[in-house]
């Protein structure tokens, strides 16, 4: 039995990997309700979630016949301020309008 040594002047690489996970991602939805207005819908989508109007409009109607949409996908501290943003300017103008957030 004869283990190998390595031969004098040999030269072993050594690799470190150092592996970085992406920071998880989280999905923010909108939910439909019977009172909050069209339009105040829209005015969310374009303020909170920089929608254009034409995509706030397709996104408020999806909702409104889905029941629930999609608005965008954001880091975890991003993801939680936008749903705060939508719940407090819902309690300033009086709608019950929600939001949440799935991880993805
Ligand atoms: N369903 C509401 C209405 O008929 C409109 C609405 C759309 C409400 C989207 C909430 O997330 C929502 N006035």
């Amino acid at each position: 039995m004869s283990e190998e040594k390595p031969k004098y002047g040999t030269v072993v690489e050594e690799k470190t990997e150092h592996k970085v996970k992406k920071p998880p991602m989280f999905k923010v939805f909108l939910l439909n309700d019977d009172y909050t207005t069209m339009e105040f819908v829209v005015e969310v989508l374009t303020h909170v979630f920089h929608k254009n109007r034409t995509e706030a409009t397709q996104i408020m109607l999806h909702v409104h016949k889905r029941g629930v949409g999609l608005c965008g996908v954001y880091s975890r501290e991003i993801a939680e301020t936008k749903v705060e943003q939508v719940h407090t300017l819902a309690k300033e103008h009086e709608f019950p309008l929600r939001c949440t957030i799935e991880r993805e």
